[in-house]
């Protein structure tokens, strides 16, 4: 298996309701290792660059304004085929059709505040964590 890295944010409302440290340890009894984190209030102009893919989508305006509502902790996984193990971890977009068991299932409240991002494919990850972290920021463990 190939080890990779993905680009998780633990989104406002999960960090409003206290729920950081659950939702770490799904990651971390999983497998995947934290290897780089910070919390960040995030900007309007650094929430619309993250998500400047989905710029001319209708739902873009409420995702930055609630991207944007309060701090997120962004951080990097490292891990075996750590991009899809964290999707599989986080289930689907919208909380209503999610996996029982998973991240957004038991902490989301809709398709709007749906407690995690992580990152779609090998290309996102690597944008995605040089758009947060520089490379001394990230702390190989082995
Ligand atoms: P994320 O990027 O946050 O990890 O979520 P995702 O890959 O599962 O979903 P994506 O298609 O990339 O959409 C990014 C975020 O936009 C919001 N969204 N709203 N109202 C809608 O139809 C709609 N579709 C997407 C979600 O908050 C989603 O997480
Ligand atoms: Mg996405």
């Amino acid at each position: 298996m190939a080890t990779e890295r993905t680009l998780s944010i633990i989104k406002p409302d999960a960090v409003a309701k206290n729920a950081i440290g659950e939702i770490e340890s799904r990651f971390e009894n999983a497998g995947l290792k934290i290897v780089a984190a910070k919390m960040l209030h995030l900007s309007q102009e650094k929430a619309e660059g993250f998500y400047a893919e989905h710029k001319d989508r209708p739902f873009f305006p409420d995702l930055v304004g609630f991207m944007t509502s309060g701090p997120v902790i962004v951080q990097v996984l490292e891990g075996d085929n750590a991009i899809s193990a964290n999707r599989d971890l986080m289930g689907a977009t919208n909380p209503k059709e999610a996996d029982p068991g998973t991240i957004r299932a038991d902490y989301a409240q809709s398709i709007d505040a749906n407690a995690v991002h992580g990152s779609d494919s090998p290309e996102s990850a690597e944008r995605e964590i040089a758009y947060f972290f520089s490379d001394d920021e990230i702390c190989p463990r082995g």
